[in-house]
């Protein structure tokens, strides 16, 4: 599932982000950048241990925020790492928290010329926020995002499950 926002693409699909050919994908990390689970874990082992050493030598991420590396291996030229929040039954800034994360992602993006993006559903998972909210705020974050900025060509969204896919065209095809 896709749709055009000004002359940007927002692309929902079923995957594994580590196979992507964006410029950059983005990982769901942990603030002290040294690898974990899920796509992290992921991410890492496809992308081999360049990766790891340049997240060494920045050290760490506070939630909310991203930083940029090499995409080492990977097909991807970048890795952005973002931190997400885990979530706390929701009344501890976690809404902002997350929206901070995809926007710091997008920013890093535009700000070094890249043309396109691939997300996870970012602390969806080990962080446990839920699936439809968590959804409805990337997408509105993303497409908020391409409505300003036109030198972001495609935000794709790769997606592990059929449900958080389910989840995320859900929530996209309310926005159309
Ligand atoms: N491609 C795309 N999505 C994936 C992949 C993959 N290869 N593998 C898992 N997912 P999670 P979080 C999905 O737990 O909730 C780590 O230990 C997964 O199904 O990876 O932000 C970090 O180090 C889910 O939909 O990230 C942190 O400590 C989504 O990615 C912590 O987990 C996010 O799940 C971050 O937790």
């Amino acid at each position: 599932m896709q749709i055009e926002i000004n002359q940007g693409l927002i692309v929902l699909a079923e995957g594994d982000i580590t196979e992507e050919e964006t410029d950059a994908i983005v990982n769901a990390a942990n603030s002290r950048l040294r690898g974990g689970a899920g796509v992290d874990g992921a991410i890492h082992r496809a992308g081999g241990p360049s990766i790891m050493a340049e997240c060494r030598r920045i050290g760490g991420c506070l939630t909310g925020q991203a930083v940029i590396t090499t995409g080492g291996e990977l097909k991807a030229k970048h890795v952005i790492h973002t931190v997400g929040p885990v979530y706390r039954g929701g009344t501890r800034g976690e809404a902002d928290l997350l929206r901070s994360a995809y926007l710091s992602s997008l920013k890093l993006a535009t700000a070094g010329g890249l043309k396109s993006i691939a997300f996870p559903a970012i602390s969806t998972g080990v962080y446990g926020y839920p699936l439809a909210e968590a959804a409805r705020i990337a997408l509105a974050t993303a497409i908020d995002y391409l409505r300003d900025h036109t030198d972001l060509e495609v935000v794709r969204f790769v997606l592990f499950d059929r449900r958080t896919y389910d989840a995320f065209a859900g929530e996209l095809k309310k926005f159309i």
